[in-house]
């Protein structure tokens, strides 16, 4: 069995430059070693230590391995090849991680959707990357049909070859809808254990951006570059065997994947406990049951436990840190959730792009209360500049730019969008604005790109505004966050509608219809006879803003 990896194709994504990529090898960063051996060399060193937990099924590091060369063998059967594209689609899963693995090891690259996705992005990532497979839940968890679906997208997608099912719900569609059940690809002799032959300068996945045009962008993650942000970060979170991290948040998002994240967990030798639900009746028994000793959540997922009666709150006692990223942390929630957690509080502020920053276990109670960390690698080039591109002084706030071991160079055949992006010099514009302190600590002022951030959850406006100005009744159309006590933030439609309004009913079905992701359904829907426009002519949304601060929101 040949399992060399295709070369890198130039147009797909944009490599690191020769002397960059010579500098991160030898300084040890980049270390020729796919992720699929995050794990089996775990397997070598803790083969007994439980690994994974999910519900009541248990894996030893040993088995966890096993299963997914196996599965690798089965993927392998099925013609799956390496530098091929697999659309993965599970909620917290022992298979998401199996998959994962299995396909690392075939030199196969998963394409990391969540499960909110719907027709419209699904649709999207198996055309643009040209998938072969796609591995799906059967049902949702409010019994939405994955396998159809995906069905509907095989028929109009030439590439996508299979439909791969994994049985949440206890159902048996897979026979019925001639989907390959994930199971039965266990059932095949295992890929060898010793084999080293993807190359691990290669692709090993696809993350999702969060975005703000009009369709979601593809982030190529190496496995060298991985690999290094994942242990790079167990090292610096001080994971170990005695690990016990709670996956809440969905696995596919770069928070929890590898920051560090259950990735980093098999890496250290500890324990991944799956849940896959936030809310405390089900999480604080978790924690007492397994003995949970970390976790990773979103501010207002950090809010809703601190509200939870005391009584729920006690069985998290065992809870040693709590990271908390994705969207701003208002010093107040930070300091509750030292004070009222018992627990130690860790900030991460990080991307799917690349950069990752962390408070450090050693700072000051102030600073981790109050800035957002600083970055993993000694090697990230951080650049904070104006309008102008002028870097500004410490202090000041200014455009975050970044480039490193571990910070994409392009999206994934974006030539377009990448000139825009990037820098000329291959700093990735992050579009959060920023102040670096003297100490190297970050503070995030606000954001610079066309976003809601939705309890971390990220809304490209534009994507959004497309699919409602698609609407006949619809002629000018705006989507601008709001503030929000809970979520930090909400997303609002501004709608210029001359003929007639739709009901906001009518506007749901109508998105619905479209196949887009529920959390992307704008939260309230306002209506003006023309929008703001700045004097480029481009909506001023700042305006728009203003002027939803001071209206009460219309009944629906
Ligand atoms: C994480 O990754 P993404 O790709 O979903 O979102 C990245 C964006 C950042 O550019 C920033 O706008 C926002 O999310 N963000 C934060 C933040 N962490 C992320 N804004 C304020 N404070 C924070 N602590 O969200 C992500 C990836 C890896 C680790 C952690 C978060």
């Amino acid at each position: 069995m040949s399992l060399l990896t295709s070369t890198p194709q130039q147009a797909d994504w944009t490599p690191w430059p020769a002397d960059m990529a010579a500098h991160y090898k030898a300084l040890g960063y980049w270390r020729g070693e796919p992720l699929w051996r995050l794990l089996a060399d775990s397997a070598l060193r803790h083969p007994g230590q439980t690994a994974l937990v999910c519900g009541a099924r248990r894996w030893s590091y040993l088995r966890l391995d096993e299963w997914a060369r196996q599965l690798a063998g089965g993927l392998w059967q099925l013609g799956i090849q390496p530098g091929d594209h697999v659309v993965l689609q599970l909620p917290n899963v022992a298979e998401f991680l199996a998959a994962c693995f299995a396909l690392w090891r075939v030199g196969a690259r998963p394409v990391m959707a969540l499960p909110g996705h719907r027709h419209a992005e699904m649709a999207y990532f198996c055309a643009h990357t040209g998938a072969t497979a796609a591995i799906v839940a059967d049902t949702g968890p409010h019994g939405f049909d994955h396998v159809a679906m995906l069905g509907r997208i095989k028929a109009q997608t030439p590439s996508l070859k299979h439909v791969i099912v994994v049985q949440t719900h206890g159902g048996n569609r897979s026979e019925r809808d001639d989907a390959i059940s994930f199971a039965s690809l266990a059932e095949h002799p295992p890929v060898p254990a010793s084999h080293d032959h993807v190359d691990a300068s290669t692709l090993a996945l696809l993350q999702l951006s969060g975005g703000t045009t009009g369709l979601p962008k593809l982030i190529p993650r190496t496995h060298d570059d991985y690999a290094y942000s994942v242990r790079a970060s167990a090292d610096i979170c001080q994971f170990s065997t005695d690990t016990v991290y709670l996956a809440v948040l969905p696995l596919a998002h770069n928070f929890p994947l590898s920051s560090p994240g259950t990735l980093g967990v098999l890496y250290a030798g500890g324990t991944v406990v799956l849940c896959q639900h936030g809310d405390p009746g089900t999480v604080f028994p978790l924690i007492a049951k397994e003995g949970v000793t970390h976790t990773a959540v979103v501010p207002p997922l950090a809010q809703a436990w601190l509200n939870a009666p005391e009584s729920v709150r006690a069985q998290g006692r065992g809870l040693q840190w709590m990271q908390v990223g994705g969207a701003r942390l208002s010093p107040d929630v930070a300091q509750r959730i030292v004070t009222e957690m018992g627990c130690r509080l860790q900030q991460v502020f990080g991307m799917a792009e690349g950069l990752v920053n962390y408070t450090r276990q050693d700072d000051a109670p102030e600073t981790i209360i109050s800035t957002q960390g600083r970055p993993i690698s000694p090697d990230d080039e951080l650049l904070v500049v104006d309008d102008h591109d002028v870097p500004v002084p410490n202090g000041v706030p200014g455009h975050l730019l970044a480039r490193g071991p571990y910070t994409i160079r392009g999206y994934f055949r974006a030539d377009e969008h990448n000139a825009r992006a990037f820098s000329t010099d291959g700093f990735y514009r992050t579009g959060d604005v920023v102040r670096v302190l003297e100490s190297g600590h970050i503070v995030v002022e606000g954001r610079a790109k066309d976003q809601i951030n939705r309890g971390g959850e990220k809304i490209p406006a534009q994507e959004v505004e497309t699919h409602l100005l698609a609407h006949p009744f619809v002629l000018d159309a705006a989507l601008v966050a709001v503030p929000d006590q809970h979520l930090g933030e909400r997303s609002c439609a501004v709608l210029v509608c001359p003929s007639d309004r739709p009901s906001r009913r009518a506007l749901v079905s109508f998105l619905k219809d479209r196949g887009l992701s529920i959390y992307k359904y704008p939260d309230r829907y306002e209506f003006v006879d023309q929008l703001p426009k700045t004097n480029v002519g481009k909506i001023d949304k700042r305006a728009l803003r203003q002027w939803l601060d001071n209206t009460p929101p219309t009944a629906p």
